[in-house]
């Protein structure tokens, strides 16, 4: 009797130690044919990945992680990445985010990670503004104060050293979302950093807040607003000949793509094709053509996140921007032609998608949104040259 409990105990625990395995690739259907889908590790929420000239890969981990995957293992959490606001709770948005290598690299071991930084002092009475114009969807019992921050470092082994914040975004504000802060190098050298309006729709058109707005360092590192009146841009791309596109998340409706132009406002809270989660409409885009057009908006949303634009030879993709997909769990691939989507096609992943990199050899490596959430290399499937016996 015992024994046989223990065989139906056993038979129950199989599928899941047989399912928490990567098992073996699998593919998805593209116009490009069929790619092979690999996962390489497991991670809880991962965020971003970023190659490095040597091979390695860096990993941030939304909980506050940063490791190395190389040689097929994931390294230990790299000590020396500051405090984060994360907390583990529905949709957090905060934690460590972003992380990008240095274009000089190999000469300066200099990486640049991107951050919530919660506010030394906060007040207990703090809570979550009552913004009609988001409906239900906000967790009134948030005390935090908080605020996207960028740091660099020098990469030494796998040790973080000279830890510095190099850029802030102000003011801090209460709120666990809409941080934004995907990073990108311009070929001058310049870091774009995306700025969400922190859930605080007005100051988006603030000039005097650096919320709502498409960032630029340059190499001395004086911080510029680049482009002003965006919402929340999960996904930043800058195209050979230096141009940035940013991908943001409409609310209700909405998502926009834009090609980001020094000096432009891209109109929001004002204008978007979308609508305010409480259901009240905003003006349409085309209402006001003082404020840049996105190039495409989709409405149902894809909720994009992490973007590149493609210039290796494994895809016949070459200069199409390919983006990440959180609800529509997808890859996203643009065919652009100046400021036109010529053509669109949404690679199925059934995984949500948080971001998407061009490895060296021309994979793409992607990282999914989960607590179980994985790392993932795309490749064209190998060739299969069978012959139907007749
Ligand atoms: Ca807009």
């Amino acid at each position: 009797m015992l024994s046989l409990l223990r065989t139906a105990a056993l038979a129950a625990v199989l599928p899941s130690l047989l399912l928490a395995q990567s098992g073996p690739p699998t593919t998805v259907t593209t116009s490009a044919g069929q790619i092979r889908v690999e996962k390489l590790a497991s991670l809880e929420f991962p965020w971003a990945v970023a190659p490095l000239p040597d091979g390695r890969l860096l990993i941030t981990e939304k909980p506050g992680r940063l490791r190395i995957f190389a040689n097929g293992k994931l390294s230990e959490p790299l000590a020396g990445i500051p405090k984060t606001s994360y907390r583990e709770r529905k949709q957090e948005q905060g934690g460590l985010l972003d992380v990008i290598a240095d274009p000089n690299f190999a000469q300066n071991h200099r990486i640049y990670f991107s951050f919530s930084e919660p506010a030394a002092q906060q007040s207990p009475d703090q809570k979550e503004t009552d913004d009609k114009r988001f409906g239900g969807f906000l967790d009134l019992t948030d005390n935090m104060l908080s605020g996207g921050a960028v740091a660099r470092a020098t990469l030494d082994g796998n040790t973080l050293k000279d830890v510095q914040v190099i850029w802030r975004q102000d003011p801090k504000t209460i709120g666990r979302g809409h941080f934004g802060n995907r990073m990108a190098f311009a070929p001058d050298g310049a870091l774009f950093v995306t700025s969400g309006e922190r859930m605080r729709f007005d100051p988006a058109q603030d000039q005097k807040s650096t919320l709502g707005k498409v960032m630029r360092i340059g190499s001395d590192g004086k911080a510029e607003i680049y482009s002003s009146g965006h919402r929340n841009m999960l996904a930043i791309a800058i195209q050979p000949s230096g141009q940035p596109w940013v991908l943001e998340m409409g609310p209700l409706g909405g998502d926009e793509l834009n090609m980001v132009e020094r000096g432009g406002n891209y109109g929001w809270p004002i204008v978007s094709d979308g609508d305010n989660y409480d259901k009240s409409p905003i003006p349409d885009d085309k209402t006001r053509p003082e404020f840049k057009a996105p190039i495409k908006t989709w409405t149902p949303v894809i909720s994009p996140s992490g973007a590149l634009f493609y210039d290796g030879s494994l895809f016949p993709w070459k200069g199409d921007l390919i983006a990440g997909g959180l609800s529509s769990q997808a890859i996203i691939r643009l065919t652009i032609d100046g400021k036109t989507v010529k053509n669109e096609e949404r690679i199925n992943m059934g995984r949500r998608m948080r971001d998407v990199v061009q490895a060296s050899d021309g994979a793409i490596l992607a990282v999914t949104d989960d607590k179980a959430g994985e790392l993932l290399r795309l490749a064209p499937a190998e060739v299969k040259k069978v012959q139907e016996v007749q």
